[in-house]
């Protein structure tokens, strides 16, 4: 157990804080669920005719995680939670999902009028990258694995660029720094991708995103560019700390990075978010876009789920003031 007044540490009053915590957090955990489980996190989020469904990792008392959907008016209480899981693994048909599937990302394609979704198939040779498609978040079609282990925190655009879908993804480069960046790759179709390089990099030594970076939910345009979040894992003495930053990409060029923090923005502090399955976790996978409110949905602690809410305003005026990248052109792979 923590020494308590660790969980209650707070930001000097100084720090301007782009994400509000819901104060009654978490929103949904264990104690909610229509169905015996260990524990809810990393979910996928949309709007789907006025409601907000959040599609949810959960993992059963073999270890082994599926996906279910939960459905709320207001995006944060009075969910409806399916009676039993929505989204098996389905290992006979699909051999890479053989020790489940986890957390996933939602991207409404506007032009297939279809959610299309990521998430990371537990396969023998490690997580790798699946996708899969609904209309309604009842019924569902698979596409299989669409990139080899290890690869994972992977989010489609909503858009093609010059006629090709974008992904960013997260493949592990075993080299003697095992380093694990944010790249990008582009499809014709969404099944068969390409063109990949390298789009944000882990940062070295003492950095809160030193050696492992993975892209939290998927992009969102704005008209100043694409806004990604993402996480940084560090490594500590006391195991790892997973905490969030923020990059800006140009909108008509996923590939060019126009701005990134320096400084993370959001970190475990929560009693939720500091102690669970795995300590020191925040870990959004989904977030909804209100008008100017922006809520995020987040895994605590691998154990709950949790809200933060911010203004896309006062984010694009904090990534403004963020220092702009150099350009990846010439650095070496890995
Ligand atoms: C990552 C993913 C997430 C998990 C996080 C912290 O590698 O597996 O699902 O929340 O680790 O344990």
């Amino acid at each position: 157990m923590r020494n308590p007044i660790q969980n209650e540490r707070q930001m000097h009053p100084a720090f301007k804080e782009l994400f509000h915590r819901y104060p009654t957090n978490p929103i949904l955990s264990i104690e909610d669920w229509p169905y015996p489980a260990n524990s809810v996190f990393n979910c996928g989020a949309a709007r789907l005719k006025g409601e907000t469904v959040l599609l949810i990792r959960v993992e059963d008392l073999r270890g082994m995680s599926h996906l279910t959907v939960a459905r709320s008016q207001d995006g944060i209480s009075h969910w409806v939670i399916d009676e039993t899981p929505t989204f098996l693994p389905d290992p006979e048909n699909y051999p890479e999902e053989i020790w489940g599937v986890e957390d996933p990302r939602i991207t409404y394609i506007d032009q297939h009028e279809e959610y299309y979704f990521t998430y990371t198939a537990y396969s023998a040779g490690g997580p790798l990258v699946s996708l899969a498609k609904t209309k309604d978040f009842v019924t569902f079609e698979r596409f299989g694995a669409i990139l080899p282990p290890e690869d994972k925190d992977a989010a489609l655009f909503p858009v093609c660029f010059h006629d090709r879908w974008a992904l960013l993804h997260r493949p592990i480069i075993t080299t003697p720094t095992s380093s694990a960046h944010i790249w990008i790759s582009f499809s014709p179709d969404l099944i068969h991708w390409g063109e990949h390089r390298i789009l944000l990099r882990s940062r070295e030594g003492g950095w809160w995103d030193a050696r492992k970076i993975g892209l939290s939910p998927p992009p969102i345009p704005t008209p100043e560019g694409w806004i990604i979040l993402y996480h940084g894992v560090r490594q500590t003495g006391g195991g790892v700390i997973y905490r969030l930053g923020i990059a800006l990409l140009a909108l008509d060029d996923p590939t060019r990075v126009i701005r990134r923090s320096d400084e993370w923005i959001f970190g475990p502090r929560e009693p939720y978010e500091r102690e669970g399955d795995v300590d020191d976790v925040v870990f959004p996978c989904g977030w909804v876009l209100d008008g100017d409110e922006l809520r995020i949905y987040y895994g605590g602690a691998d154990t709950c789920i949790a809200l933060a809410t911010g203004k896309l305003s006062d984010i694009l005026d904090y990534i403004r003031t963020c220092p702009q990248p150099k350009p990846e052109v010439g650095k070496r792979w890995g």
